[in-house]
């Protein structure tokens, strides 16, 4: 594509830890426009949502703590969105944490007839109010996506669900909570947790994800959490699981995207520079930009 179009959005209000808002500031400083300008033709940083930070604002008691807020917050999101994919503009969504991704995708999605989602994650982010160990909203946004949660988060945009469960493909999954579990049972979404990454390399999951979506789908969304990669390499994120997806690993699985040319958009959501070593978190989000933007395709 020609054309890319970057958002921040720093929104802090689907878990507890406060720092994820500066997550877009943070990818910024590690120049991110810099980095992708020989990729595209033209590039456009709109700048961030405004999002506030409120001390108070943290809602403790909630099963879905600050629902209100974020459903606020994400049809703003959706609107910009949708403007910059009405325009034939890449969307770049840079977070922030999990929980913009209810925003992005009703902003995505209602362009594509049969949208794919690539889950970039240790967790599989599809609880509701019932199964969520934490109330946390960022734990709920592909649950949200497919239809199932709070209405005033599914119905986001007026309509639902934004993707459909055969057009979804998790990568990198190790912390996945028991009720999440058995909506993959029902729903037959396609996973690919470390065991799979482990046993079959990933390539071949990158190889059977693409040729996947490939056939059934008419745009992806990559929504990369950096938490799927291990946090040797991405620390600065609030919920980090051991065992992860490597650095090198994840350049590939973006090189193989890049090269099969599927991705219509994407976001790089969960890294906060409080957490972080030196800004290494930001780093690694924008060299796998430059990856998944084709910076290594000769
Ligand atoms: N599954 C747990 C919960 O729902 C932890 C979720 C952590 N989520 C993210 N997003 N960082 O992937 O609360
Ligand atoms: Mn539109
Ligand atoms: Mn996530
Ligand atoms: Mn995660």
């Amino acid at each position: 594509m020609k054309k890319l179009s970057i958002i921040g959005m720093p929104m802090d209000l689907g878990q507890l830890r406060r720092g994820v808002d500066m997550g877009p500031s943070a990818i910024r400083y590690a120049e991110v426009v810099d980095r992708l300008r020989g990729l595209f033709e033209e590039i456009e940083d709109l700048g961030d949502i405004p999002v506030g930070r409120p001390e108070v604002v943290i809602d403790q008691q909630s099963k879905l703590r600050n629902l209100e807020l974020i459903t606020k917050k994400s049809e703003i999101l959706a609107t910009e969105i949708d403007k910059v994919v009405e325009k034939g503009s890449f969307p770049l969504i840079l977070g922030g944490d999990h929980s913009i991704a209810i925003g992005t995708l009703a902003g995505v999605s209602r362009h594509y007839e049969n949208l794919g989602v690539i889950w970039y994650d240790a967790h599989g982010d599809l609880n509701t109010a019932e199964t969520s160990p934490t109330g946390n909203i960022h734990g709920m946004p592909l649950a949200v996506s497919l239809g199932i949660g709070h209405k005033l988060l599914t119905e986001l945009g007026g309509y639902s669900p934004k993707v459909k469960p055969e057009n979804v493909v998790i990568i990198g999954a190790r912390a996945l909570d028991d009720g999440e579990k058995e909506l993959i049972k029902e729903t037959g979404i396609k996973v690919y947790t470390m065991h799979e990454i482990d046993r079959m390399g990933m390539a071949k999951v990158m190889e059977e994800t693409i040729a996947y979506l490939k056939e059934r789908t008419d745009g992806v969304h990559l929504s990369l959490d950096l938490d799927g990669l291990d946090p040797l390499d991405a620390p600065g994120v609030g919920t980090p699981v051991i065992g992860g997806i490597t650095y090198r690993e994840s350049h590939l699985a973006m090189e193989m995207l890049a090269e099969a040319e599927i991705i219509t958009s994407a976001e790089f959501v969960e890294v906060n520079p409080i957490l972080d070593e030196k800004n290494k978190t930001a780093r690694v989000a924008v060299e796998l930009m430059g990856s998944l933007f084709g910076e290594n395709l000769l």
